[in-house]
């Protein structure tokens, strides 16, 4: 079954980024489930940010699920990527992956690679980054399933990467990994600026699919924007996904009425009986 989940982020760098709920974790927890939601999704300035025995409490006091865990602030706080040119630079980014994995994998959530698949540039050339892009998750994809989790990999749109902007890239570059625990995000706001055809390449990436962003075209939170959800569902549907829909969406008009509206339509796209 197909669940809910809403973003929490804990980044004072990422301010004005596209997480519903910001700073205050426990408060978060206990909204999140007033409304409704299944799960969260944190965003955390690093591995040690949140004591893990606090988030087990707040999580199980409030009967929610930890979906992900987003391993961007490896880039926003520490320049960080999985293409730098220096291979130590690379190395370190590989770690700061691994210690996410390692926080995130005993609540049996993935973490994301997202801002941290980084981009080719003057130093690095594209296909070099394609190549340094697939052995770190030859690498990591592995070590995400000591914890029965897989890693999650997610396209971003041209604007914030060269690398891989679509589902199909993302598929392409998993395809020739001698691992399958790594699979892929659909964010939809990144979707509707790269592919063609979402429901189409939803399922064209059938197997490959591990997350969902759900957020609406212009990154306000579902139904504010303008996509069309009924075919979305419906592809989400027909290739078997049943993970989290997550809502990673600018806190418009503000956190509490950002969850809110994700929820309202959380239900009525996945939850009403349909024909
Ligand atoms: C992260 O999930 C994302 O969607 C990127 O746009 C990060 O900026
Ligand atoms: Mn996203």
């Amino acid at each position: 079954m197909i669940r809910s989940s809403v973003t929490i982020s804990l980044v004072a760098e990422a301010r004005g980024g596209p997480f519903v709920f910001w700073d205050d974790l426990p408060a978060a927890c206990k909204k999140a489930s007033e409304l409704g939601f299944d799960a969260i999704e944190l965003f955390p300035p690093g591995p040690d940010a949140v004591e893990p025995n606090e988030l087990r409490r707040w999580l199980d006091d409030n009967g929610l699920a930890l979906a992900a865990v987003g391993t961007g602030a490896g880039w926003v706080r520490r320049r960080l990527h999985l293409c730098l040119p220096d291979a130590a630079s690379r190395a370190e980014a590989r770690d700061y992956i691994r210690s996410i994995i390692d926080f995130a994998g005993p609540f049996g959530a993935p973490a994301i690679i997202g801002s941290m698949q980084g981009r080719w540039g003057d130093e690095v050339n594209g296909t070099t980054a394609l190549r340094y892009l697939g052995e770190a998750l030859a690498e990591l994809g592995p070590y995400a399933q000591q914890y029965g989790v897989p890693l999650i990999f997610e396209p971003i749109n041209r604007y914030e990467t060269n690398l891989i902007n679509t589902l199909r890239a993302g598929v392409n570059l998993l395809t020739p990994l001698a691992t399958r625990n790594v699979l892929l995000l659909a964010d939809l706001f990144h979707m509707n600026i790269e592919e063609v055809d979402m429901p189409a390449a939803l399922r064209d990436a059938v197997g490959f699919l591990g997350h969902v962003h759900f957020v609406d075209s212009n990154r306000r939170p579902a139904g504010l924007g303008h996509l069309d959800y009924p075919p979305i569902v419906e592809a989400l549907r027909a290739i078997g996904y049943d993970r989290f829909v997550s809502a990673e969406a600018l806190p418009y008009p503000d956190s509490e009425a950002a969850a809110r509206q994700t929820i309202e339509s959380f239900r009525r796209f996945f939850r009403a009986a349909h024909a």
